[in-house]
């Protein structure tokens, strides 16, 4: 009994990862402008510098994100952590530009990390209190 409902489990969690449609290169054209879009308002914004830290800490609040922008180190541990009363998401702009942190493992007091081992600009949003450039928005820039 106990092994086949752990073989259920584990079935349906890759079902889950599979859940991509694989169709998203197609509208790349859209994907690429909410990126630039929102790159754009990070470029303009106040970005806390943050560099020379092996992990920063950005709080998910209701309904934003603090620090809103920040600028690490390659290699910097990102800690999201949720300080609202709400459930959140953390899901890159530009689809795989890391792993997002889904709302169903993001409650209140939840936390995550991510790595962010490459240089570039890594806008993000919650999408149950925002879009992808309005909102609950933030975002990452990683330098050397
Ligand atoms: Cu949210």
């Amino acid at each position: 009994m106990t092994t086949a409902a752990f073989a259920a489990s584990v079935l349906l969690l890759a079902g889950c990862g599979e859940s991509d449609p694989g169709g998203a290169a197609e509208e790349g054209n859209t994907a690429d402008e909410a990126t630039q879009e929102a790159i754009d308002l990070m470029d303009e914004g106040k970005v806390a510098t943050e560099t020379g830290e092996e992990e920063v800490v950005v709080d998910a609040v209701d309904n934003n994100f603090k620090p809103k922008y920040i600028e690490v180190s390659k290699g910097t541990a990102v800690r999201f952590v949720n300080e609202g009363r709400n459930i959140h998401n953390v899901l890159p702009v530009q689809e795989g530009a890391f792993e997002p942190i889904e709302a169903d493992e993001f409650d209140p007091e939840d936390e995550d990390v991510i790595v962010f081992d490459e240089v570039g600009e890594f806008p993000y949003y919650c999408s149950l209190h925002g879009t992808k450039t309005k909102g609950m928005i933030g975002g990452i820039r990683v330098v050397e």
